[in-house]
């Protein structure tokens, strides 16, 4: 399944696959900036929210004015998998310049270091990570789930790769330490059991952070875990 995502910072694109699914995601080729107002599905679409915004934005539509978002939504990243066969080894790969600061951290949305708001609860799953995520997050603005402890080195933009279940589209708002950055449409997980994932682009500051995941009008998928690198 192929969905688009706007952004304003150059990447348009954004895929989901199944977790371990064979390698049947598709990307679209990035499209050059300025954004023109095509009509993109609304349930791939993530929105830019203006700095302190404290509710949901009204559904986006096709001539929406985007303002630059903090968050955004990249490729999504399959767990790793053998490449395609090949009929002779490929030749090695150029040296790639190490990232200044190499980072990866992850955590389990069910951590008791989180905040559970309202109805929200950990139930199993068995293809989750640690076989829990939290479910009922949304439809109030009591239901929300809070990573607590997301910390990070330094200041900057990371990517945050959301694992999650959906058996249909549905929205949420991220919050980075309390302010609104992004609303996402995540699409449909393959069933009510079947993890799936996208991957953002969010604004962290050094040392620990809260991500909250909210719908104050709608459900909001079933969170499994989040795991960070830039
Ligand atoms: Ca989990």
């Amino acid at each position: 399944m192929t969905i688009i995502a706007l952004a304003a910072t150059g990447v348009l694109v954004a895929s989901i696959s199944r977790i371990g699914s064979p390698a049947t995601s598709a990307q679209l080729p990035a499209l050059p900036l300025p954004w023109s107002p095509t009509p993109v599905p609304a349930s791939a679409a993530a929105v830019a929210l203006p700095p302190g915004s404290p509710t949901r934005p009204p559904d986006p539509t096709p001539s929406r004015s985007l303002a630059r978002p903090e968050g955004s939504v990249t490729s999504f990243v399959p767990a790793a998998r053998p490449s395609a066969s090949r009929s002779s080894p490929a030749p090695p790969a150029a040296a790639e310049p190490a990232p200044a600061t190499p980072f990866r951290a992850s955590y389990e949305a069910e951590s008791q270091r989180n905040v559970l708001g309202g109805q929200t609860r950990p139930l199993p799953r068995d293809d989750a990570s640690a076989g829990l995520v939290v479910r009922f997050v949304g439809n109030g603005p009591d239901n929300f789930l809070r990573f607590v402890g997301v910390t990070v080195p330094e200041p900057g933009t990371y990517n945050v790769r959301v694992q999650y279940i959906s058996g249909e589209p549905r929205p949420a708002m991220v919050l980075i330490n309390g302010r609104a950055v992004m609303s996402l449409v995540y699409p449909a997980s393959p069933d009510w059991y079947t993890v799936a994932a996208v991957t953002l682009r969010l604004p962290l500051d050094a040392g620990p952070n809260t991500i909250e995941f909210r719908n104050d009008t709608a459900w909001a998928p079933d969170f499994d875990r989040i795991d960070l690198t830039r």
